[in-house]
């Protein structure tokens, strides 16, 4: 899963992709590189922010989807009702919504009736606060049983099952120590039966790790370690930033798995 944001204040690439014409051969050269999903997002989550009102966020992404239309397998990144809706009927697969399905009621709705994909995905807290102290006594544990519980929320409402796909936040209220223990104890995630989705790419937990404590960000080599630990743990997809880099590196990977 490529990944591009058009939004200001992504902390890896914001204001990259702020015109749509750019967003959408963005997108375009991520599937020649090799993503089979790409992920578009009109809202920032990273650590700090605050959130757009709905009409920016249409705004951001509607023209990008236009552009796309159905030639090229896009996830929506949101939370809001309306905007997944607009986006699954311009052709988006998948919506990536990183409340779980707690972020706007209407959601659930909406890939129901669309027969869309779904990812959950775990967060404590919310963006403007999530980084404050997030403490658990066993992180792999706590995510798991909230998945758990959003699937079988999520499957209540009406979505597949076999559509959806689960994703423990990395960065989204941990600690570098429990984004690593998340991801060494994945199997605790894939014992819940779904596919599993990782994005670790850029995250600043990966500068930490590679010896900067005041890091924001990571390198491209730190997430390719990363998203290649991840699949050999059992992920399915992994949310990149630098495709080509990432599916070469996985093919060789693979090659030996
Ligand atoms: N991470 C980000 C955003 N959306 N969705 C899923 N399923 N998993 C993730 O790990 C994830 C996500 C944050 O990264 P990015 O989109 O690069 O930055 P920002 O939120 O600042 O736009």
């Amino acid at each position: 899963m490529g990944v591009v944001n058009v939004t200001p204040d992504s902390f890896s690439d914001g204001g990259v992709n702020l015109d749509p014409d750019v967003a959408a051969a963005a997108a375009r050269r991520l599937v020649a590189e090799g993503a089979a999903l790409v992920d578009i997002g009109g809202e920032s989550t990273r650590p700090g922010s605050d959130g757009v009102s709905l009409d920016e966020e249409l705004r951001r992404v509607l023209p990008v989807l236009e552009r796309l239309g159905s030639d090229v397998a896009v996830s929506i990144d949101t939370a809001k009702a309306d905007v997944a809706r607009r986006a699954l009927e311009l052709g988006a697969v998948l919506v990536n919504d990183v409340t779980a399905l707690r972020g706007d009621p209407r959601l659930a709705g909406v890939v129901a009736d669309h027969g869309a994909y779904l990812c959950l995905m775990h967060m404590r807290g919310e963006p403007r606060t999530m980084q404050a102290d997030p403490r658990y006594d066993d992180v792999a544990a706590e995510v798991a049983a909230f998945l758990e519980e959003r699937l079988a929320f999520a499957v209540r409402e009406g979505v597949a099952e076999e559509r959806i796909c689960l994703d423990p936040g990395i960065g989204f209220g941990k600690t570098v120590e429990h984004n690593v223990e998340l991801l060494r104890r994945l199997d605790v995630l894939l014992a819940l039966g779904r596919p599993v989705v990782i994005g670790f790419s850029r995250k600043s937990s990966l500068g930490k790790l590679a010896g900067d404590p005041a890091a924001t960000t990571g390198s491209l080599s730190a997430s390719i370690a990363a998203a290649v630990a991840a699949y050999e743990r059992g992920a399915t997809i992994l949310r990149v930033h630098d495709v080509r880099e990432h599916v070469e590196a996985l093919a060789v990977a693979a090659a030996f798995a």
